[in-house]
């Protein structure tokens, strides 16, 4: 007795169950369209220069030199002028030689009375700074040319002058330039002329999200229903997207991500999902975290290696509606790449109704017939397959079977090793 017991327990080791999920049928939640914002959690400073533009040839007097950083947006210049103190009233800067789209959009200008400790290529943020004024700026198109003088409101005086640019006109712009930067003590650019060649300059850019896109490779080309076209982030690990679905509160239970064109090494490895009913107030290419976001679900993804591919749909357990959803990828595949890209992606509703689960595999006592209940919508036309290896599915061991709730279907099983069965709709459903 005991013998034939163990015996009935080894069989039923050999009946594994596969749920199969229906891969039609779903509703996707995003569209073509739907607001969304590129973002990466982590910041950096990145200042950098060529040998022969240095922040020193904004102050040179020459038009035909110039700064160039490329940290681009939140790059900057200290001055500490060489005379000492002044009160700074108004300024204008000079366009350098070529490409416009690097000339800066904006700019904030800080004033300290502190010593400078900030190092050159650093945040510029070893001193405490006042705040005198942050403007928009419209430099001509036109190269070598000055700004007509803008005015500052300020009566304090600084010794040393912190010029950060938030914006460059742009777009593709890899480095923001000028080729001179003056400021005056009166307004209109009358009075005592502040900086000069003489004066000491620092290269800075401010800690700003890593996040970054190239022109044609923003987060919108997710949904365009293009695997030929990729959303890129240089932001690599911790980036991600920010998409406010167009229909309304969902309340997602899937997602399917594509590989895009090249570098399998930059696919996405590891995932995280949030979600948030709150106002998006996260900007372009911000760090994401301006909101209050739950966390829905988070894994591992197993992109193919090919190319312009479809990742297995990855399910989720998730009962809530959101009106915004934020993707993060925690891991990359490549650990030389300089970015994370995708082709695709598309969330799905958790509509429970649309999955098949097998929910039991029984033998009976003389291990001759086996039962398989499994649940799946009503209605539909099932059929059931075994393997021997979870590669080759051939082997039908029935079809057209017909559900309405809980569906169950006994069998003969074979004998000797190991089978694994599983239940998918019928093709001809
Ligand atoms: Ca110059
Ligand atoms: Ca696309
Ligand atoms: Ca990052």
């Amino acid at each position: 007795m005991k013998a034939s017991t163990q015996a009935r327990r080894l069989s039923l080791l050999f009946l594994m169950g596969l749920g199969v999920f229906r891969s039609a049928g779903q509703t996707p939640i995003i569209a073509a369209g739907d607001p969304v914002i590129a973002f990466d959690e982590d910041t950096a400073s990145n200042s950098s220069y060529p040998g022969g533009e240095s922040p020193n040839l904004a102050i040179d007097g020459s038009t035909a030199t110039k700064y160039l950083n490329f940290g681009r947006e939140n790059s900057g210049i200290i001055i500490t002028p060489a005379f000492g103190p002044s009160v700074l009233r108004s300024f204008a800067i000079t366009t350098a030689n070529d490409a416009p789209e690097r000339d800066p959009a904006s700019v904030i200008i800080y004033g300290t009375n502190e010593t400078i400790v900030s190092i050159d290529n650093s945040a510029g943020a070893g001193e405490s700074w006042t705040r005198l004024a942050e403007l928009p700026l419209a430099l001509s198109i036109d190269r070598f040319m000055a700004m007509t003088p803008v005015d500052v409101t300020n009566n304090e005086s600084f010794s040393s002058y912190k010029f950060v640019f938030p914006t460059m006109k742009g777009p593709g712009h890899n480095s923001m330039q000028i080729a001179e930067l003056q400021a005056w003590d009166e307004s209109n650019g009358q009075g005592q002329a502040i900086f000069g060649p003489a004066d000491s300059a620092l290269a800075i850019h401010e800690s700003t999200p890593e996040s970054s896109f190239p022109l044609a490779e923003g987060p919108d080309y997710l949904f365009d229903g293009l695997t030929s076209t990729k959303y890129l982030n240089f932001g690599r690990e911790n980036s991600g997207f920010i998409v406010s679905p167009s229909i309304g509160p969902s309340v997602a239970g899937s997602f399917i991500l594509s590989t895009a064109n090249d570098f399998e090494g930059r696919d996405p490895v590891g995932w995280k999902l949030f979600g948030t009913n709150a106002e998006i107030v996260t900007e372009s290419n911000g760090t994401g975290q301006d909101e209050p976001w739950t966390l829905i679900a988070e894994g591992r993804l197993e992109p193919p290696i090919e190319r312009f591919a479809a990742a297995p749909q990855v399910f989720f357990e998730n009962a809530a509606s959101y009106t915004s959803y934020k993707f993060l990828v925690t891991e990359v595949r490549g650990s030389l790449e300089n970015s994370t890209q995708y082709s695709e992606f598309q969330l799905f509703g958790a509509e429970t109704a649309g999955r098949i689960v097998i929910s039991a595999i029984s033998l009976d006592q003389q291990g001759n017939e086996a039962t398989i209940t499994w649940d799946a919508p009503s209605g539909g036309l099932y059929q059931l397959e075994s393997s021997v290896d979870l590669i080759d599915w051939g082997n039908l061991v029935a079809t057209g079977l017909q559900v309405e709730n809980d569906g169950v279907f006994s069998f003969q099983p074979p004998t000797g090793g190991k089978v694994f069965y599983r239940i998918v709709a019928d093709s001809g459903n």
